[in-house]
């Protein structure tokens, strides 16, 4: 089997967007909800051979480019990791339109691109940047408590943002580079946490993504944070779908209004900036950043080959 790939990074973490190479069933091929189901049940060697070592790593999120099913659409995509897949992913949106611009499959104004939780639209800028109008983001509860075996208290926020997360609000390393490994324990401790107590999103969903937040150090930024993801790596870019949750908590907080800008440095320094725009009352945030190409290959899975699925 060979899959033909384009990879980009947006903010420092990679994309490796899926052109063509992995067959699906005719039946499902135009329906997000069916493939992300499909690669749940069936497709887990792929994924994996696709994102972890050799040919990946943890930090990878890959993007099935799939035929959208309206016809005002451009495409469909599913994004997946190591682990799983996932609902959206703000990153890999914005590699996604950059990968697109790259085949000339997008040029400019507003294009809809269908994922497994809603149609999400993209605006490419002239400056290059990307803006995506992602699904609507809240806040499902405010200030749970939680107390950690290591740490004790701690408060945070659970909100949807196109994926679960519990936002710290108290508690925690300082979020900076040098305390990676802190940071990791910490935020693990916490998913464990949450798992263990059944504390979860709306419907018993599983809170996948841990964020922490800190003094920005980039001029201008209003916050720096660290986003455990749920294949236990970091996310080096400030996380769209965790920046659209930050914005639904900080508006529920009243401390952001509608129209004003937010702009979230990552753990590594990337920064995106996002905003929210009020419709027929939701929340919708939109997150703006830039991602660079960094490569066109075919990745082959031989039969010989031991790692054909990944070291998983
Ligand atoms: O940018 O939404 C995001 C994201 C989710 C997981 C990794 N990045």
């Amino acid at each position: 089997m060979n899959i033909r790939v384009i990879d980009s990074h947006t903010g420092g973490e990679p994309t490796r967007v899926v052109l063509d190479g992995w067959i699906i069933p005719e039946a499902i091929s135009h329906d997000v909800v069916a493939i992300r189901n499909w690669i749940d049940e069936t497709q887990a060697n792929t994924r994996t051979g696709l994102l972890c070592e050799p040919r990946g790593s943890s930090a990878w999120v890959g993007a099935l480019l799939v035929p959208p099913k309206a016809h005002h659409a451009v495409a469909g995509v599913v994004f997946f990791n190591t682990h799983a897949t996932l609902g959206m992913c703000g990153h890999g949106t914005i590699g996604l339109v950059e990968t697109l611009k790259h085949l000339e499959m997008y040029e400019e104004g507003e294009a809809i691109i269908e994922t497994p939780v809603g149609e999400v639209s993209v605006l490419g800028h002239q400056d290059g940047s990307v803006e995506i109008k992602n699904v609507p983001s809240y806040r499902f509860q405010a200030d749970v408590e939680i107390i950690l075996p290591d740490y004790g208290k701690i408060i945070g926020d659970i909100a949807w943002g196109g994926n679960w997360f519990f936002l710290v609000k108290s508690g925690g390393p300082i979020v900076n580079l040098a305390n990676l490994k802190q940071l990791t324990a910490f935020t693990e401790q916490v998913k464990t946490f949450l798992k263990e107590n059944g504390i979860t999103g709306a419907e018993g969903a599983e809170i996948d993504h841990i964020e922490v937040f800190g003094a920005p150090q980039v001029q201008g930024a209003n916050s720096k944070n660290y986003v455990l993801c749920p294949s236990f790596d970091y996310d080096r870019s400030p996380c769209g779908t965790g920046t659209s949750a930050k914005l639904a908590c900080l508006y529920a907080d009243g401390k952001l209004a509608i129209g004003q800008k937010w702009i979230q440095e990552s753990i590594t320094g990337s920064t995106f900036t996002g905003w929210l725009e009020e419709i027929d009352g939701q929340l919708i945030p939109h997150i703006q950043g830039s991602a660079s190409i960094i490569a066109e290959s075919t990745l082959h899975f031989h039969e010989k080959d031991e790692f054909r699925w990944g070291i998983v």
